[in-house]
């Protein structure tokens, strides 16, 4: 399989509102199966649709020991958030190499369809809450680092963009994504 491509940060690409996806049909399975692929082959825990440059409103998250749960979400709508927060460092692989410690809501309640089609609730706590508000804000054209400060913000910007030039990230089809960012 393929692994997609995916777009790092600033790339105005990340900052479109991602399409509600209008049938759940073999196409866009495929497309979830690419997307659970890349985000492995990565390491990662989760990936948005947005994130490989298809602005369709897909999730995959699998923040499992093992990687063996996979979650998929396709049109997800936020039922509850709790006003209770919890902080989690966070980081994103449009932002190789970056973490911060982001506040978001504790609990919440989602609707979505799931692989096959089927609407379904899901409530999630602690990293799993986290990653899925994290990913919903990429549907939306949202990062990370949106939550922090603006000298923080363009501090990383400017880092990428410098590693972008010198050649230190290397967005290509099939290869290691980045060198590690220290
Ligand atoms: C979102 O992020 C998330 O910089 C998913 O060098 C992360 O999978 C939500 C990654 C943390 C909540 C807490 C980042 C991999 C993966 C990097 C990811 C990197 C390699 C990030
Ligand atoms: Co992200």
């Amino acid at each position: 399989m393929d692994k997609l491509k995916v777009l790092h940060f600033p790339d105005s690409r990340l900052r479109k509102v991602a399409q509600k996806v209008k049938n759940v049909d073999q196409n866009i399975r495929d497309t979830i199966d690419q997307m659970f692929f890349t985000m492995y082959e990565e390491k990662g825990i989760g990936l948005a649709a947005t994130q490989v440059n298809i602005h369709k409103r897909i999730i995959v998250i699998d923040v499992s020991e093992n990687k063996d749960e996979k979650i998929c979400l396709i049109n997800p709508e936020i039922l509850f958030l709790s006003s209770d927060c919890d902080i989690y460092e966070e980081g994103c692989l449009s932002v190789p190499g970056f973490y911060e410690g982001i506040s978001r809501p504790k609990d919440i309640k989602v609707s979505t369809l799931d692989y096959d089609g089927n609407l379904i609730e899901i409530e999630a706590n602690g990293l799993l809450s986290t990653c899925i508000q994290h990913e919903i804000d990429h549907l939306n054209g949202k990062l990370f680092v949106d939550h922090i400060s603006t000298l923080k913000r363009n501090r990383i910007e400017k880092k990428i963009t410098k590693l972008k030039k010198e050649g230190a990230l290397i967005a290509r089809k099939n290869t290691p994504n980045y060198k590690s960012v220290t």
